[in-house]
């Protein structure tokens, strides 16, 4: 399978992130880079299709946002990440703000999302290694990896959080629209709902999103990610959270996966963007479900039974000494998708 990744994406380097009332070091840290891309083999560097296909997914403003951000913050005397403080959310309305700590507040939803000096360069290389992959399988590769780092299914169309800062897959998948294709699906099975990816796509038909994810009354985003959440507006039923409990493993996840399947086959997409995080695994740090190593490989070929051209945008997994074996063994496996009958 092509591997596509960028060494600008090292560029990000949280120093640690704000949760449960303490510091702790960033769980999305360089160190996975190196965890992955000795499994993964070789991998391609992705052409520079420019900010259009980002600005398709993501706001002007937030971008200028994104871009300037770090540098405002040591304007502002500061040291370190640029952190957000205080949240506009209650009776919120339009406002010009021009101090950093509004701005950060105006366009953060968390606080273990910091920006740092490299990390527009990082997300911005990120975002162009998720449409290189799209843009090898609109060309007729049955599946491309691409190995995005910051992750992205987190932020949404204005805002970031959940370590994401660019929607890498939705940056994918509106570019495959953009490209013609009439419809497209999103899979999500990272451990964590992807409030960015569903907020995107919420009142679109054409976009599926479909996540399995722990059940958000315990777990990280919270808000977003219950079962009842199907779409609004021509988005109504385009929508599909599969929430599960913590201490799920491969028996209880493969028949929510098996739903999935089935909604996405429904859905007959021309193409489907897998955001796959290897946060599901037993032992990860942040996270509490309890899929193996060797359940990746079985997960990957029932996608891949789907026999839809695939994109895999590599999203969270954060137990970094199994990390290459839970995503080299099964996104980036050749032999998964080299079962599948008819398939090259
Ligand atoms: C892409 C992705 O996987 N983002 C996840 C963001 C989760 N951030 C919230 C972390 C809260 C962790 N609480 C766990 C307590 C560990 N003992
Ligand atoms: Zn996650």
């Amino acid at each position: 399978m092509r591997c596509i990744w960028d060494d600008r994406q090292r560029a990000h380097v949280p120093t640690g992130e704000f949760f449960n009332g303490a510091v702790y070091p960033a769980a999305e840290h360089e160190g996975r880079v190196t965890a992955i891309l000795g499994p993964i083999g070789s991998t391609r560097a992705p052409a520079d299709f420019g900010l259009d296909p980002i600005l398709r997914v993501h706001s002007v403003d937030y971008v200028d946002f994104l871009k300037s951000a770090h540098d405002q913050w040591l304007q502002a005397g500061r040291e370190g990440d640029a952190f957000p403080y205080t949240f506009p959310v209650v009776r919120r309305r339009p406002l010009q703000l021009s101090r950093i700590d509004a701005l950060l507040g105006r366009y953060s939803f968390d606080t273990s999302t910091p920006i740092g000096p490299g990390t527009w360069e990082a997300s911005y290389w990120a975002a162009q290694t998720a449409l290189a992959a799209t843009e090898a399988v609109l060309g007729g590769e049955r599946s491309a990896f691409a190995f995005c780092r910051p992750p992205g299914h987190h932020c949404g169309r204005d805002y970031l959080g959940g370590y994401s800062y660019l929607s890498n897959a939705a940056i994918a998948a509106e570019h495959a629209i953009a490209a013609g294709e009439a419809r497209v699906a999103i899979l999500d099975v990272d451990y964590h709902h992807g409030n960015g990816s569903q907020d995107i796509f919420y009142e679109r038909s054409d976009v599926l999103y479909v996540s399995i994810h722990a059940d958000p009354v315990m777990d990280y985003p919270y808000y977003w990610g219950h079962a009842d959440e199907t779409g609004s507006g021509l988005g109504e039923g385009a929508n599909l959270n599969l929430p599960l409990p913590r201490g799920t493993g491969w028996s209880g996840y493969q028949p929510a996966l098996a739903a999935a399947l089935e909604r996405i086959a429904s859905h007959d997409p021309g193409l489907l963007v897998v955001s796959y995080g290897a946060d599901t695994y037993e032992e990860d740090p942040i996270s509490h479900f309890k899929l193996k190593t060797s359940d990746y490989a079985p997960m990957a070929q029932r996608i891949a039974s789907l026999g839809l051209p695939t994109v895999i945008v590599m999203e969270g997994g954060y137990a970094v000494d199994a990390l290459g074996d839970n995503v080299g063994g099964s996104s980036a496996d050749s032999r998964a998708s080299r079962s599948v009958p008819g398939r090259s």
